[in-house]
Parts: C-alpha cells; structure tokens; sequence
C-alpha cells in the first residue's frame, strides 16, 4: 500500500502549487524514505515553476532545500538507518563515478540523467495522483511531507540541529559558504566584491569573514541590503545607482593598494544571475590573479561577454554549484559549524509559514521581500 502523504504539486507551468493528498510508493533498493520537516523556497523552484526553465517537467513535486528523518530504508542501504537525521542532496555524492573518484569536482555523475528526467534512478516515479504518475524534482521534492530519496543523496547529520533552519543548508547556506571556502578557496586577508545581497550573497559574505577577507565589499540596488551585508560581515557597501559614473572603475578605485595602485579584487561573486553583471564582476577583478565566482542562475540561453584581453592578463572566470560541495562529506560539516554557532542562520530566515501558505513563500521571493522562507510540516 502506497503512503498518503501532503504535498504541494506543481500541475503545469505558471499556475500556483496545489496543496493536497498524493500517494507515494516506499524505497525500492538503495533508496530510503525520509520524513520532511522542513523546506526552505529557493529561485530554482520558482525558474521551473514559472515555466522558465526549458528542462522543467509537470506535473511535478518542487523543493530541494530540505531537512527530515529517515522513516525506512529499502533493501541493500547501508550509510543511513531509520531515525537519523538527514539533509536530501540535489548533488549526490556516490564516491565511486569517475567525477566522485577525480577529487576535481563535486558534480557527481551517478545518477545525473534519471534525476534531470524526474524519475528515480531505476527509471520510475515513486510519487502519483490518482494513478497519475507526478515528476520528482532535482532528486529531492521536499515540498512533500514524505519522499524518497537515493541513500548517495543523504547527507547524515547530527539529531539536535533544528530542522527549521538547517534546511538551509540543503542550498543556499553550503552554496554561499562553500563558494568561498570550496571554489574560490579565498585566503586571510583578500579583498572581495560580492554582487547580490540575497539569501545566497549573504551566505557569501560570512563565508568571507569565515576565511578571513579584509575588505568585503557588497553591491546591490536595494538599500536595505546595507544593513543586511553589515550584519554578517560587510565592511563596505555600493549602491550602483548611487554611483556616478562607472560602477567597474568605482568599485576598482576602492580596491587600490600597493605601490603600483593597481585596483581590483582578489576574489569577486556574482549572485544575481545577470549576465551583465556577471562581467561587472570578472572586470573588478584584479589584474594577474582576480577571480570571479559565478553562482547566479542566468535565464537559459543567455550568454556572457568580455574582452579577452581581461583574461589574458590573468583574470579568471569560474562557476559554482552547490559552492563545490560534497554534500555527505561536507554538510554535516557546515551543520556542526552552525550548531557551534560559527555561521549564522536563524536572522536570514524571514519568514516560516505552513504547507497551505506555500504559494505566499513564491510572492515573497518574487517581490524580494525575503531573504529565505521556510515551510515547517
Ligand atoms: P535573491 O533574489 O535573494 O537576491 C538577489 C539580490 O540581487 C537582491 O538583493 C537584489 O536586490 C540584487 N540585485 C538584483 N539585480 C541587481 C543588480 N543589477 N545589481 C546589484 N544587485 C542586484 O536571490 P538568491 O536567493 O540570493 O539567489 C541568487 C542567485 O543564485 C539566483 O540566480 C539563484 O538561482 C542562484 N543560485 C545558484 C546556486 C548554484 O549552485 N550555483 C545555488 C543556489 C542559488
Ligand atoms: C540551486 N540551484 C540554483 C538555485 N538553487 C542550482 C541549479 C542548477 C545547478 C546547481 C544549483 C547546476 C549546476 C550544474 C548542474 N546543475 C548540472 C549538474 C550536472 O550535469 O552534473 C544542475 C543540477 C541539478 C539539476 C539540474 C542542473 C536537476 O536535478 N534538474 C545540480
Ligand atoms: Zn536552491
């Protein structure tokens, strides 16, 4: 007998989610059912949901920023039993591909192709509606009391952290921390420029007092956002509307040392999602070793552009997803340094609603009146 669970479902593109009873099948092999106890509401749900997303599948069950407790595991699970605590993984981390096995990237390949069709890794869905199969999504869709998961898409993590804010670091907490730490591997001292001070540019720049920048130079439209990036770190804050001129040679100028006066950052993050903005960050960069993280999401088939002589004298371009976490390795790691009180989350979380007031966590994020909500089951 399938389980009868809550979800929110998301029918067709452009729609609002629908909150209702959907069945779901248990843990076939190497698969475990986790109970979901909370969910935080992240871009990416709302890319596939507004129809943006040319990969998006309906009908299906969105969410990936989870936290929740095993409640079984199908034949042949061995690293998770029932009653630990767990965060799913859009990044699976099976240490066996050949990606795992290079130690060159966190982009686990084992079951990338399943994942990206909205089925379990054997092919079929364990998720339906009146015998209406319903699409997973990003290999997690916590926005379901109940789901099940691959064992390599578990993160074990400590039983006393509170699954209301540690969902978080299921995405954006690991992404913006991990940028740093992981990708751009920033060292004592640097100085960075973080473009977008949302619920990822945030989590950058704690990530950046975490490693010790001296300069952390935060840049958004919104003058709220000041506050906001002093609160975890930020020594400086620009306003491109406030500055007259070039925002690139600004934020240059306030970067100049040395006897030479050459301006630029060591390390700048791009976490909007905006191509232009994107080229903003690499040109801030300083010559011979700048780098510039890319973390937003641009719309699909956007491109980006600079000359390549701003590469030719050194500045490098990069990307991130997941901020090169290994998510069984590396997120019980972050959930131990917020339970220490290291990192910060519980401020960023603005607002927590129940799964009926779901679709008000889309208006949120839309309107950019929060920095994170969260859905508590
Ligand atoms: P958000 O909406 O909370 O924050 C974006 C911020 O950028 C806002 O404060 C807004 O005022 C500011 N902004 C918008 N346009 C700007 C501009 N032109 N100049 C300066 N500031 C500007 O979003 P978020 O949750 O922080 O996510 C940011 C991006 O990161 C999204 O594209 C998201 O999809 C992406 N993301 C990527 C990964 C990854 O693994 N690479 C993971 C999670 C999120
Ligand atoms: C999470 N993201 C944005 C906001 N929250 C996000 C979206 C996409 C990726 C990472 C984070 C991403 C980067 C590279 C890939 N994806 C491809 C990975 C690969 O091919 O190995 C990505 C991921 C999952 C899915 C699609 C794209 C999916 O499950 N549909 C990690
Ligand atoms: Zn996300």
């Amino acid at each position: 007998m399938p389980l009868k669970v809550r979800a929110a479902v998301a029918y067709a593109a452009g729609k609002p989610l629908e909150v209702t009873d959907v069945a779901l099948d248990g843990p076939r092999a190497g698969e475990v059912l986790v109970e979901i106890k909370a969910t935080g509401i992240c871009h990416t749900d709302e890319f596939t949901l507004s129809g943006a997303d040319p990969e998006g599948l309906f009908p299906a069950i969105l969410g990936h920023e989870g936290a929740g407790i095993v409640v079984e595991v199908g034949p042949d699970v061995s690293s998770v039993k029932k009653g630990d605590h767990v965060i799913p993984l859009y990044i699976p981390e099976c240490r066996q591909c050949p990606s795992c096995l290079s130690r060159k990237t966190n982009l686990c390949t084992a079951i990338r192709t399943t994942q990206g069709q909205g089925v379990m890794p054997d092919g079929t869905s364990r998720f339906s509606i009146d015998g209406r199969k319903l699409h997973h999504y990003m290999g997690c869709s916590t926005f379901a009391n109940f789901t099940v998961l691959p064992e390599i898409a578990v993160a074990k993590i400590r039983d006393d952290a509170p699954f209301d804010k540690v969902c978080y670091i299921g995405c954006g907490v690991t992404t913006g921390i991990g940028a740093v730490i992981n990708t751009a591997k920033v060292e004592r001292g640097a100085k960075a420029i973080v473009f977008g001070l949302g619920g990822i540019g945030l989590n950058v720049i704690q990530g950046l007092r975490l490693a010790g920048a001296d300069m952390i130079i935060g840049v958004d439209l919104n003058p709220d956002k000041k506050a906001w990036g002093e609160r975890f770190g930020m020594t400086h804050f620009v306003n491109p509307n406030e500055v007259g001129g070039d925002l690139v040679a600004h934020l240059v100028d306030m970067t100049k040392s040395g006897a030479d006066q050459i301006g630029g950052a060591d390390y700048t993050f791009e976490c909007v999602g905006n191509v232009k903005l994107m080229r903003a960050a690499l040109e801030s960069c300083h010559r011979g070793w700048g780098q510039s993280i890319i973390i937003g999401v641009a719309g699909s088939g956007q491109e980006i552009a600079t000359r390549p002589f701003q590469l030719v004298t050194g500045r490098v371009w990069r990307g991130t997803a997941f901020g090169g976490a290994r998510g069984r390795s590396d997120v019980p790691k972050i959930v131990d340094w917020y339970m220490a009180g290291k990192i910060a989350i519980d401020p960023m979380i603005t607002h927590t609603m129940p799964l009926a007031e779901i679709n008000k966590a889309f208006d949120l994020m839309r309107d950019g009146k929060s920095i994170r909500s969260v859905v508590v089951y």
